[in-house]
């Protein structure tokens, strides 16, 4: 199934073309054939006999559009299975295909320990079970339309360039943040909304970044997506339940702010930050002297986003978030260095097993 808006198109010639193209491209088996058609390369022949100026620069404009949609449509018939291929075990260190005695030997299972944020993982999932959420996990390759159009960001919407992703040369997205899995999330869970029940899910996950990183910042980061969706939700549930759940994980009372931000998937949006442990608030190298350090952003889910996952946002609303694992924890244990994770360093390690 192809996730894509048709574009509309004002001169009527084109227009027509793009309807014959498109009913066209539903019947080929080779997909990238809809680029060589004849209909396109006499749009682009008919833009030359057009006198210069501005019909002619509106024709080449919107000729030049149908030939992006079209491509578009080629793209994503390349990563609209992507849920349905059969996943690659990228864990095993080494070919598969090696015989047995060719491998390398690994160190017995009692001489490791689990990585801290797997533990902590644990312990935060264990708390949203305990809140009524399931858990579903994300997934580590994704595509435009999850990771932008499901989440209302327009077509060359300049908000699509704050999320700086990996692409490969298919078109897949190495995901920037869990958010890419509401729509399937908001799909799967929608019948619990016809018996009565709310959507109470979170998304552990992997994401990554082109990132400069730094004390704070990491390439590739883990997130925590929660979505929760029902009749009469507001922004109120959405600071309860993330409080709730942040002093359960620290044991205590926190300090918690909250400003009005923009992520065009909630409106409205927030930035939320507890304060900086380091320092007390006073301001630190860790905070960058804010006192503050930023943990998640969140909202309500943007109307948008309910209808294009076939929720009526006329009859519910809910709430989103996504948190920071890694500085989450980073407040926890006092860790200075979000890069500590990820080094490998034994020292580091060790003090968590
Ligand atoms: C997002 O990723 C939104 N998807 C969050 C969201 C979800 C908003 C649902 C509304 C509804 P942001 O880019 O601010 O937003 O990242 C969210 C959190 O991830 C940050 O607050 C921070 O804790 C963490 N984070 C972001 N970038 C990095 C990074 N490079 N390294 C470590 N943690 C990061």
């Amino acid at each position: 199934m192809l996730y894509l808006q048709a574009m509309e198109y004002k001169d009527p010639e084109i227009a027509k073309v793009a309807k014959t193209l498109r009913d066209k491209y539903k019947k080929l088996e080779d997909k990238r054939a809809i680029l060589r058609t004849p209909e396109i390369g006499a749009l682009y022949e008919r833009i030359k006999t057009l006198p210069a100026g501005k019909v002619r620069a509106e024709f080449g404009r919107e000729v030049n559009e149908l030939k992006a949609e079209l491509e578009q449509l080629v793209r994503k018939s390349r990563t609209s299975n992507i849920e349905h291929r059969t996943s690659i075990d990228v864990t095993a260190p080494f070919d598969v295909n090696t015989p047995l005695d060719e491998r390398p030997q690994l160190l017995t299972a009692d001489q490791g320990s689990r990585h801290p944020l797997t533990a902590e993982q644990e312990i935060i999932l264990d708390i949203f079970s305990r809140m009524g959420f399931t858990a579903v996990e994300s997934l580590e390759l994704d595509d435009d339309y999850h990771m932008f159009g499901s989440l209302n960001f327009p077509p060359d919407h300049p908000a699509r360039d704050d999320y700086d992703s990996f692409v490969t040369d298919e078109g897949l997205i190495a995901p920037a943040h869990t958010s890419t899995m509401q729509n399937r999330v908001l799909k799967q869970y929608k019948s619990n909304l016809e018996s009565d029940q709310p959507i109470a899910v979170v998304i552990p996950g992997r994401t990554f970044r082109n990132e400069d990183v730094d004390t704070t910042h990491e390439h590739t980061l883990y997130q925590l997506e929660g979505i929760y969706v029902d009749k009469g939700i507001h922004a109120g549930h959405l600071m309860a339940t993330l409080k709730a759940f942040l002093e359960e994980y620290y044991e205590k009372q926190i300090e918690i702010k909250t400003q009005p931000f923009y992520f065009p998937f909630t409106e409205p949006s927030f930035e939320f930050a507890i304060s900086c442990p380091f320092c007390g608030r006073a301001g630190c190298q860790i905070c960058k002297q804010t006192g503050w350090i930023e943990l998640l952003g969140c909202g309500l889910i943007h109307p948008n986003v309910l209808k294009e996952a076939g929720v009526d946002p006329a009859q519910y609303t809910g709430f989103a978030w996504g948190l920071g694992t890694m500085r989450l924890v980073m407040m926890k244990y006092g860790i200075e260095d979000i890069r500590h994770f990820q080094s490998g360093n034994l020292k580091f390690l060790r003090q968590f097993s």
